[in-house]
């Protein structure tokens, strides 16, 4: 039933994202299109726990367009309690992932139907429906893709082992998308790619590195990305040099990048046709621009509804400014 959803999907545009930062602007992008925006999530940082199968940044997205996302955290559901996870202490259980009582039965109800036969893609879709949101949130596949962290030492661990329990702290060396090489693409993003109608491909500001390059690295996808008539277009996650939230620059700085917005422009290459800065940052425009890439500077630090809604018009308007200019 819900492939149907796909093949007549009438989405116009496509945001790719990963976990937080990205949904603010795919909550901006949803306000203003509803079902005629696709988002693609990043599942490399999905894991099994207690036997569940946790989507944190699919949940992300899905809490934060149905507007019952905590809103300090960003991720997990407001108004949580958090009893499952005490019990689970008294017992002696690993207490470091919090899982919230409400978010447990997302999670519960994902895995019951994942154990039913149905792929990551239907249960999204269901979930989604139940939730009323009206953009369609879907994973970048079906298949399991795993993202594992190379600390200094050489040693590599699971990413929420590094991102949750370690809280980002170790220095890393390198970043792998275990199951990348067999996954395919989903079927909504298949879609998407297939659809010339496509106005445009937002790289949300999500971490480049942890979120969005598992995305990127499905096989052919940059390629199709590429030679798709709609542009691509990114907004930077790096304002004035700082990461709003999450590792990015830190990562930056290990990986000895200069912490700014236009080392996120050449990480990105000559995939982006635009490329979305902060005002901040203006000062790095023509630099950008060398790269071969239309800049627009604007505010892009989204603390309430309006400035997400904001910057997902700039995003809208600066589209149809580059689709005019080149692809
Ligand atoms: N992030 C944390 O920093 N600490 C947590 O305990 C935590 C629990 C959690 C539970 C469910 C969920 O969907 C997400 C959760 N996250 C938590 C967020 C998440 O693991 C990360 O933000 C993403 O993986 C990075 O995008």
């Amino acid at each position: 039933m819900e492939t149907n959803r796909y093949s007549f999907s009438n989405a116009s545009y496509l945001a790719i994202s990963g976990g937080v930062g990205g949904a603010k602007l795919a909550l901006g992008l949803s306000q203003l299109l509803d079902e005629k925006l696709s988002i693609v999530a990043n599942t490399g940082d999905d894991f099994n726990h207690f036997g569940l199968k946790v989507c944190p940044d699919l949940d992300t997205l899905m809490y934060t367009l149905a507007n019952i996302n905590d809103k300090k955290r960003g991720w997990g559901l407001e108004n949580e309690t958090w009893n499952f996870l005490e019990a689970m202490k008294a017992l002696g259980q690993e207490s470091w992932f919090q899982l919230g009582d409400r978010d447990l039965a997302t999670h519960i109800t994902r895995t019951n139907l994942l154990d039913r036969g149905m792929s990551l893609s239907e249960v999204t879709t269901k979930l989604g429906k139940q939730l009323e949101i009206k953009s369609l949130i879907f994973p970048m596949s079906d298949q399991d893709v795993t993202t594992k962290v190379c600390l200094k030492k050489g040693e590599w661990i699971p990413f929420q082992d590094y991102f949750v329990k370690q809280q980002c702290k170790p220095e890393v060396e390198a970043f792998r998308f275990d199951g990348i090489s067999q996954s395919k693409p989903s079927p909504a993003l298949e879609a998407c790619l297939d659809d010339p109608s496509l106005k445009g491909i937002f790289i949300c500001p999500s971490n480049p590195f942890v979120s969005i390059d598992p995305i990127l690295s499905i096989p052919g996808l940059i390629k199709r990305l590429k030679e798709h008539s709609a542009p691509v277009i990114a907004v930077s996650p790096i304002i004035g040099g700082q990461a709003i939230k999450g590792p990015t620059a830190k990562i930056m700085k290990e990986f000895n990048i200069p912490q700014s917005a236009l080392s996120v422009a050449k990480h990105y290459g000559s995939l982006l046709d635009g490329y979305i800065i902060d005002n901040e940052d203006a000062h790095l425009k023509d630099q950008c621009l060398s790269l071969g890439v239309k800049v627009h500077a604007t505010n892009t630090m989204m603390k309430t509804l309006a400035d997400k809604i904001s910057l997902a018009s700039e995003c809208l308007t600066f589209s149809k400014e580059v689709i005019g200019a080149s692809k």
